[in-house]
């Protein structure tokens, strides 16, 4: 049988193919299954410094596979046993989630690829919040994530109409990092996996909790947390390794130990 999540590993960092490509890698149980093992897979790996997540064939993900009648009966579990889960892991892996957006990302395909720290998409690449059209509601932190990157109008119109949203008009609204063409979509993502996964990941996953944090703290809450995770980040050897590369003036070789 052909596996749903391809896990490519490099020397320190991993790259996870949604691989349902005459489905536009729409998610079914298996796929999430194997989704989330490849996840828990990358996180006890402690040479795993960086996630690289993108989609075979001509899409990212079309959201849920709207032939699983199983997954489509109960919602409510679907949601709560596996988009909720998925998105919760993404934010929370203690090291940096690229995403590279191949074609088209609809439904929980879009906001999956949100959820991601950094997200690159193709030129052709479009993001749908199809939900609309099949009388649902933006699922997997849209209407969490969409006001924060882009706005409450824009995110509003695009859930309630469901319009497609290019890659340039992504990035043009802040909604993504970077639109790059087709054609170096997957060795520029490949780079940026690589370098993130030469940076200091424990300073890299406080960040993520920082930000987590920032989205429901007030300005004291946030300084104080700062304070904390930057004590954390000061006890790191990368840190200490940062601070000596810098007065030997050359670069740093940071050993990327978690947190
Ligand atoms: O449990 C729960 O349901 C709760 C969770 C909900 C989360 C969600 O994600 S709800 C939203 C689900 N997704 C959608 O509604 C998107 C449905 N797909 C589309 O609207 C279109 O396919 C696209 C706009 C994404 C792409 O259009 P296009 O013209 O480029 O491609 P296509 O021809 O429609 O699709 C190609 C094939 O993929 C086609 O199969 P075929 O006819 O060649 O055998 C199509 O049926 C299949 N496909 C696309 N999306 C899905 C899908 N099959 C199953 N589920 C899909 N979501």
């Amino acid at each position: 049988m052909t596996e749903s999540v391809l896990s490519e590993r490099y020397e320190s960092w991993r790259k996870l193919v949604l691989n349902r490509p005459e489905r536009l890698n729409a998610l079914d149980t298996e796929m999430h299954r194997a989704l989330r093992s490849a996840l828990d897979e990358a996180e006890a790996d402690p040479a795993c410094r960086a996630v690289l997540l993108s989609g075979a064939g001509r899409g990212f993900c079309a959201g849920q596979d709207l032939a699983d009648t199983a997954a489509l009966a109960d919602l409510e579990a679907t949601i709560a046993t596996y988009y909720n889960p998925l998105i919760r892991k993404i934010r929370a892996l203690p090291m940096p989630v690229v995403c590279a957006v191949n074609g088209i990302a609809a439904g929980a395909g879009a906001n999956i690829a949100l959820a991601c720290d950094i997200v690159l998409a193709a030129r052709s690449a479009k993001f749908i919040q199809a939900f609309v059209k099949i009388g649902l509601v933006p699922d997997s932190g849209g209407t969490f994530l969409l006001p924060r990157l882009i706005g409450e109008a824009r995110a509003r119109a695009l859930a309630m109409l469901g319009e497609p949203v290019s890659a340039e008009q992504a990035e043009a609204w802040g909604m993504i990092w970077k639109c790059v063409d087709d054609e170096k979509l997957s060795s520029e993502a490949e780079a940026l996996a690589a370098h993130l996964a030469r940076q200091p990941t424990a300073a890299i996953a406080l960040m993520k909790r920082a930000f987590a944090a920032g989205a429901r703290n007030e300005l004291d809450a946030q300084l104080a947390l700062e304070c904390d995770l930057q004590a954390e980040a000061g006890r790191t050897a990368d840190y200490a390794e940062g601070v000596r590369a810098f007065l030997e003036k050359r670069a740093p070789r940071f050993s990327g130990g978690r947190a």
